[in-house]
């Protein structure tokens, strides 16, 4: 039966739509592989439009409890704006509609604030400026990256001010020899990348909205992507960072240094803050070497148990090689062949259940060829791989990602799209895909892929139309199941205002509470991000102690007379 499945792909590998194992592709770099993507071809789309003329509207389809906006914040006066446009240059100060529409819309366009002021600052000092005002006259605002975040944490709720790193987008410097970057905040990860390629290095993570978000943005939210497998988690690679508290204070803990025990390393409080507890202007990161063989296949496994099989049997037999193990069911993979366009299927006859895209980054190409050719048959032999394809060239290793990347894109096609993004033990990690496909009983599409070599699962659950009763049925049942296990409730998007009240499920009282603690003393008077991550502790700690569910509560703001008298 091993034996018949072996020669099976060998057979298919020779036919004129496989890739024969024998001439997998050659090495190459991620620059040619079209694998950006650009989440700004919607700005002109007039759906996502939302007039800053309603002052305060405020859409949201994930959170049933109604949070109002907190009155103890200012509103924007002409002499706000006035002070604005004396620190800035005028155009970095917007109040264009169109901008505004843009800046206020998140990328699932499930989120849309009514912000009536864009900055753009230029440098650390008009960022420290404008958030050292806006500190003293108590205006809300939120920092804004590529506003690819998938919580609704990058775009305003109410009418915060949006301060955008966009303009922020200098390469400091380069250590060859350490491979060390320090760019501004507002770099876009995909240029980054180029950069660093043509240098002979990479930037020690990738995702698939590389062509818009900023590594200030993925430092904020501490994300993961398709590289974390190899490289780790940014704690890992980012060694300083320059940011801005709430008053304007400039903390400058911008090191370099791979080793450095002197007191407490404070960067880390700002790694997946959200943008609760300052702005990141400046970034150093470590840069692996760009090394030059790169293969990339698309297996077929017949059920989630050979899935694992086939992690182990990866981190064993491809070892140091291995750059990403990425896996997505039969219903997410044929979502993405439903959505993409020139997108063709490259197993079209397996018609498994389980698909998983591996890719090898290695220094020598014959020898990296032949350890991904010989993984392939071990893993058919033994059964737990029933098909394959290996990559020949660029243009198919990129269809391979393109697949996978765009899954994200796909899902939002479908109409509404609810988005989770778990950690949990690989071995559970599927069966919440399951029981959620029961419990909505065919009434929704639901999907499960994702980073399997992180015991990462993305699941999306898609339906024509938002409605609370389908929200019911999800939750809080699938933060209770994350719970059970011990997993995470958030494993790399963050919390956002998706999950602002969420937090408990994943962290003890006692953490959360000294969270709070960290964030009032950071940002005592509550302008950075607000009713986002962090602002609900105040008030989990009474919900938590009462033990009753946030999201069934009418919650006013939390006032908080004491900080703002
Ligand atoms: P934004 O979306 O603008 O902001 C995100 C959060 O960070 C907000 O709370 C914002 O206030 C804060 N913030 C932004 N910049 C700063 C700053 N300079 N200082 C302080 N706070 C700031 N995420 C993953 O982890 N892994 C993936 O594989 C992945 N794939 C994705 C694929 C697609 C197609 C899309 C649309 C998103 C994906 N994401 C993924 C989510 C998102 O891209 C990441 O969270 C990314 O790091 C956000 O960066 P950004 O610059 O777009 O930040
Ligand atoms: C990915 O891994 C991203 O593709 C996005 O983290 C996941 O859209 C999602 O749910
Ligand atoms: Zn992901």
């Amino acid at each position: 039966m091993a034996t018949r499945r072996a020669s099976q792909l060998i057979t298919s590998l020779s036919s004129p739509s496989r890739f024969p194992i024998g001439r997998c592709l050659s090495a190459f770099s991620s620059p040619d592989l079209p694998r950006e993507f650009t989440p700004k071809s919607w700005q002109s789309n007039p759906q996502c439009k939302c007039s800053i003329n309603k002052a305060f509207s405020f859409q949201r389809h994930s959170f049933s409890s109604k949070i109002e906006r907190n009155p103890s914040y200012s509103l924007l006066n002409s002499d706000d704006i006035s002070y604005f446009k004396s620190v800035l240059e005028e155009k970095c100060v917007v109040q264009d509609e169109e901008r505004l529409s843009v800046a206020n819309t998140d990328w699932l366009r499930k989120y849309i604030g009514s912000s009536q002021l864009l900055l753009l600052p230029k440098n650390t000092d008009e960022v420290s400026k404008i958030l050292s005002y806006c500190n003293s006259r108590l205006l809300a605002v939120v920092p804004q990256g590529g506003n690819t975040g998938l919580v609704g944490g990058s775009v305003p709720v109410y009418d915060e001010v949006v301060i955008s790193l966009a303009n922020m987008d200098k390469i400091i410097s380069l250590d060859k020899v350490n491979g060390i970057l320090t760019c501004e905040a507002g770099c876009v990860l995909e240029n980054l990348n180029s950069f660093l390629e043509n240098e002979g290095f990479i930037m020690p993570l990738d995702l698939g909205a590389k062509g818009s978000c900023q590594i200030g943005g993925n430092v904020s939210t501490n994300a993961g992507g398709l590289r974390f497998v190899r490289y780790g988690s940014l704690h890992g690679n980012v060694l300083g960072l320059e940011v801005v508290l709430a008053n304007g204070t400039v903390l400058d803990m911008l090191g370099t240094l791979r080793k450095d025990n002197t007191g407490y390393d404070l960067k880390h409080l700002f790694i997946g803050s959200e943008g609760s507890l300052g702005i990141v202007t400046k970034v150093s990161i470590l840069t692996p070497a760009k090394l030059p063989s790169v293969n990339v296949a698309l297996l077929a496994c017949g059920d989630y148990l050979s899935c694992q099989k086939l992690l182990v049997a990866a981190k064993r037999g491809l070892g140091e090689i291995l750059s990403a193990f990425e896996f997505m069911d039969s219903h997410a993979i044929n979502l993405a062949l439903t959505h993409l366009e020139g997108v063709t299927n490259p197993l079209p006859q397996s018609e498994s259940k389980f698909y998983v895209l591996i890719e090898t980054t290695g220094s020598h190409e014959a020898n990296d060829k032949a350890k991904l050719e010989a993984f392939l048959l071990h893993t058919l032999e033994e059964g737990v791989v029933l098909d394959g394809a290996i990559a020949q060239d660029i243009s198919q290793a990129s269809t391979f990602w393109r697949i996978r990347e765009g899954i994200s894109e796909a899902s939002v096609k479908e109409g509404a799209c609810y988005k989770y993004d778990l950690s949990l033990p690989v071995e559970k990690l599927y069966g919440i895909v399951e029981e959620m496909r029961l419990r909505l009983d065919g009434t929704a599409k639901v999907i499960g892929y994702g980073h399997l070599g992180d015991g990462n699962l993305h699941l999306n659950i898609m339906t024509p139309e938002y409605t609370d009763n389908i929200l019911t049925k999800i939750e809080p049942f699938i933060y209770e199941w994350t719970s059970a296990q011990r997993g995470s409730i958030s494993a790399e998007h963050g919390l956002g205002f998706m999950k602002a009240d969420k937090i408990h499920y994943s962290k003890s009282a006692e953490a959360v509470k000294l969270m709070g603690s960290f964030k009032k003393m950071l940002d005592p008077k509550l302008i950075l991000n607000p009713y986002k991550e962090l602002a609900a502790p105040f008030f989990t700690d009474i919900i938590h102690a009462l033990n009753i569910s946030l999201h069934l509560l009418f919650i006013p703001y939390p006032a908080m007379p004491n900080i703002f008298s």
